[in-house]
């Protein structure tokens, strides 16, 4: 899944693809380095940042969403959690809508996702991106995300959304602390084996930067390591910036660990 940004703060690409000729240009360009889907947003979320209004969120987006999907076959995504903003990208053309309050945000959300059939993808997150940093508490990090996103699942289902629309994402950098997103990222198992697909979004977030002490633009190896450990684990979409180079890191390493004999998978199946 490709990430277009247009904003004007994203933590990696802010402003570069707030201009929308500039933003369909970017998603042509990740079609063709080999995405099989692009998730497309207006407003950022990462830590401190602040709410965009649901006029000037649609401004930025729609225009966008309705010339990348005449332009490119693969499905596109909208990274938003405002129904407003999903339905007009839905009648631009998006067939997912990735709402990282997992339906939490806009109690309009889950009866349009139902209604419509779109995609769903279910983020876990604590706090909002404004404060989720400051002090994220878990009793067992792995356990309580797993049952938020279960539960919030059953929510949906709850409300007519069917399961096949259904994808979790244990929220990398949202609401937790590095040790925090280093044990989701090594049980992602855990997740994967829910019965649900599994969304994993590591892309050059502030974790990587921890570990190998590099600004966000040198950050792509270190999300290379952390793809490919996904994949092994059995992750299902990985949300990336750098699809060329993480499309190779996705194909070997889902290549490797269709041996059944490789360990991650067994320890954690
Ligand atoms: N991460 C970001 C935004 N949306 N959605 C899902 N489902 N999973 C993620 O991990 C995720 C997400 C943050 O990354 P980015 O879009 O690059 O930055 P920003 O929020 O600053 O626009």
């Amino acid at each position: 899944m490709g990430i277009v940004n247009v904003t004007p703060d994203s933590f990696f690409d802010g402003g570069r693809y707030f201009d929308p000729g500039a933003a369909v240009e970017h998603s042509l360009r990740l079609t063709a380095e080999g995405a099989d889907l692009l998730d497309i947003g207006a407003e950022s979320t990462r830590p401190g940042s602040l709410p965009v209004d649901e006029a000037e969120e649609s401004r930025r987006l729609i225009p966008v969403v309705a010339a990348v999907a005449k332009a490119v076959s693969v499905p596109i995504s909208v990274d938003t959690s405002k129904a407003a903003v999903a339905q007009a990208a839905i009648d631009a053309g998006a067939v997912i809508v990735n709402d990282v309050t997992a339906l939490r945000g806009d109690q309009a959300m889950v009866g349009l996702v139902a209604r419509t059939g779109a995609g769903l993808v279910l983020m876990h997150m604590q706090g909002t991106p404004r404060t989720m940093q400051q002090a994220p508490r878990y009793d067992d990090v792995v356990e309580d995300v797993r049952s938020f996103l279960l539960e919030r699942a059953g929510f949906a289902m709850e409300h007519g959304v069917a399961k096949s629309q259904i994808l979790l994402d244990p929220g990398i950098g949202f609401g937790k602390v590095l040790v925090q997103n280093l044990d989701l990222l090594a049980r992602l198992a855990v997740f994967a084996n829910t019965g649900f697909p599994l969304l994993v979004g590591p892309s050059r977030k502030a974790f990587i930067g921890r570990l190998v002490d590099r600004p966000v633009q040198d950050r792509a190896w270190g999300t290379a390591a952390a793809v490919a450990l996904a994949v092994a684990q059995g992750a299902h979409v990985l949300r990336v910036h750098d699809v060329a180079a993480m499309r190779d890191v996705v194909k070997v390493a889902a290549a490797i660990s269709r041996r059944t004999s490789f360990p991650l998978r067994e320890q954690h199946a």
